[in-house]
């Protein structure tokens, strides 16, 4: 009963025409381009050089965020006496390329230092006892807590009582009561002055590595950017302001004198150097790297990525493949039981009546833990409603939530717990949470959490309709605009992600053009070319699109094209590298057949 869904394609209408019209001179690009600029608040030929011209001088004085002086001070100590510290950081992308950071950083400075990296399984989330633990047992006075730390004030206290200073560098929200650590670096405080908020975990100990050198007079900070860049771009934080920055440089660090770990996971993967994009980051490199710590020990992430020279590192690859390979085995195996169980439950096969819910619930107590938010993110994918996935851990269904846009999920998890005290413990943000619940209250929750999910839909200004997926559109194209140039300009938005995604396009009444063909029973390729061709010669280019369906969509409700006929695409524009050569490709998003 697999269908793909309906997607409502919205085309903001309100930009500034004048303005478009006044830029698209300005700095001679084409005028679509410049509408995406100026819906980006980029209207000024100052505006477009600082988005376009990209330079390290930009990057903020690290002594502007609150604790930075006597944080840096503190590691200033640190190398001048070669103390001994322990780098503790999150099991994901962020937390081991900011502990392999700081680690380099030190090392280099000759400084020895321990690496601890939380095991999700026995301590979960966040600083751990058994890391402040770890630190006592080897004489350790100083903890660098990466990625992590913001909430651990009882954590923090321990360790004071063992007489450990711990410097926090966090960029999650601020509780109300902060730990008593040494010095917190989080720019989220309401009253720290740092002028950029959104720097993931390894951002901000980049920050403080940048004051302490800044302190000892040495610029090695520079050759730390290919660390900060694959940890920005696989946290998911907005792509803008100082990010774009850092990830340019870092990626130029990568793509021309790349440390032994990813010139390997890059080369293993099938990717090229000298393209590398953010999107490779999220969807290759991250999975990769975070595989280690979804099913083990995440410490090998780190070894990984701080190993010296080729051969190791191709050896801790085969350890990251392999586990990457179980993850993706236990994830499918999973997604498929989900899949059934969900469809089972709204058709009624399992409680003998048909369900209205808006949300999708599912507990499995045989479901491996590690990789609950990957199930959830794909049922959001495959039917579009909130989905919160569980599995029995410690005596407790505990899983993961995964939102759609625009329905803050975070809050429907509060407002649940407030109403039923089948919730133990919550946290996270708008769009993604972790939540842990009495096993025999599974029900209880999931029947409590759609009431409450429908009554945040329907008071919502967008009523059902926010069922619907989106896709947004930033603008109308003629696709006669597309050349050479057209390309060339929109590979300078790079790099892209949220906050600045992959532009995409609209153009109406196309026609295709030969006979589309179908690989794998997924990737459709196929031309087209304006339907209106009034024989003009640009009218007539004719252009390639890759088309992907899931191959598990029902033979009847596939789109199967067909030669001549007409069409309305939503698309991106990219580039296809293939064997040498450099074509245009438009990557289609969706399609209506006229
Ligand atoms: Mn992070």
């Amino acid at each position: 009963m697999s269908h793909p869904l309906k997607k409502k394609w919205t085309i903001s209408n309100d930009t500034d025409e004048n303005k478009v019209i006044q830029l698209a001179e300005e700095i001679n690009v084409p005028k679509s381009l410049a509408r995406i600029l100026v819906r980006h608040n980029i209207s000024t030929r100052a505006d477009a050089k600082k988005f376009f011209v990209h330079d390290l001088k930009s990057l903020y004085d690290p002594f502007l965020m609150k604790g930075m002086e006597k944080a840096s001070e503190r590691i200033v100590e640190v190398v001048k006496n070669k103390e001994k510290i322990l780098i503790f950081g999150d099991y994901d992308v962020d937390g081991t390329s900011g502990v392999s950071m700081f680690h380099t950083f030190l090392s280099e400075l000759g400084v020895p230092t321990e690496v601890f990296i939380p095991d999700r399984f026995t301590d979960g989330y966040g600083l751990s006892n058994s890391g402040i633990n770890f630190a006592n047992e080897r004489g350790i006075k100083l903890i660098v807590a990466i990625d992590c730390g913001i909430t651990a004030v009882s954590q923090v206290t321990y360790a004071k009582s063992l007489g450990i200073d711990i410097i926090i560098c966090d960029h999650h929200q601020p509780p109300e009561i902060l730990p008593d650590a040494f010095a917190v670096l989080d720019a989220l405080q309401s009253d720290c002055s740092y002028p950029f908020k959104n720097l993931c975990g390894t951002g901000v100990a980049f920050k403080l590595v940048q004051a302490v050198c800044k302190k000892l007079n040495i610029d090695s900070w520079h050759y730390l950017l290919d660390f900060v860049s694959v940890a920005t771009a696989a946290d998911m934080v907005p792509v803008i302001d100082e990010n774009r920055t850092l990830i340019h440089f870092g990626f130029l660090q990568i793509k021309s004198s790349p440390r032994p770990s990813f010139a390997t996971i890059i080369k293993n993967s099938g990717l090229k150097l000298e393209h590398l994009a953010t999107s490779n980051v999220v969807f290759t490199l991250g999975p990769r790297i975070n595989a280690v710590g979804r099913l083990g020990d995440a410490t090998r992430a780190v070894k990984f990525l701080t190993c010296d020279n080729i051969a190791e590192a191709e050896e801790l690859m085969s350890v990251l493949e392999s586990e990457n390979s179980n993850r993706k085995k236990i994830d499918s195996e999973i997604y498929v039981q989900a899949q059934s169980s969900y469809e089972n439950y709204i058709t009624g096969v399992t409680e003998n009546n048909e369900r209205d819910d808006v949300a999708i619930v599912l507990h499995n107590p045989d479901w491996h833990p590690g990789v609950l938010g990957i199930i959830a993110s794909r049922m959001v994918e495959k039917y579009y409603r909130p989905s919160i996935i569980l599995t029995t851990f410690n005596g407790y269904a505990k899983g993961s939530a995964r939102s759609i846009n625009n329905f803050n999920i975070y809050e429907a998890i509060k407002r649940t717990s407030e109403q039923c005290n089948a919730v133990v413990q919550f946290g996270g943000h708008y769009h993604a949470a972790g939540v842990e619940i009495e096993l025999e209250k599974v029900d209880e929750f999931r029947n409590t959490f759609n009431r409450i999910a429908k009554n945040i839909i329907d008071d919502s200004e967008y009523g059902l309709d926010l069922l619907v997926p989106e896709i947004q559109i930033e603008t109308e194209l003629d696709i006669s605009e597309v050349n050479h140039r057209f390309v060339k300009i929109l590979k300078h938005f790079e790099p892209f992600g949220p906050g600045n995604m992959t532009p995409i396009f609209q153009t109406r009444n196309l026609q295709i053009v030969g006979e589309p063909k179908t690989y794998n029973n997924s990737t459709t390729v196929f031309k087209v070319r304006k339907a209106d061709s009034t024989g003009n010669k640009f009218d007539s280019y004719v252009f390639d699109c890759v088309y992907y369906q899931s191959p598990e969509i029902d033979s009847d409700e596939r789109i199967n094209l067909k030669t001549g006929i007409k069409i309305d695409l939503v698309y991106s524009v990219e580039e296809n590298h293939w064997n040498g050569h450099t074509k245009t490709q438009f990557r289609v998003r969706d399609l209506r057949i006229n």
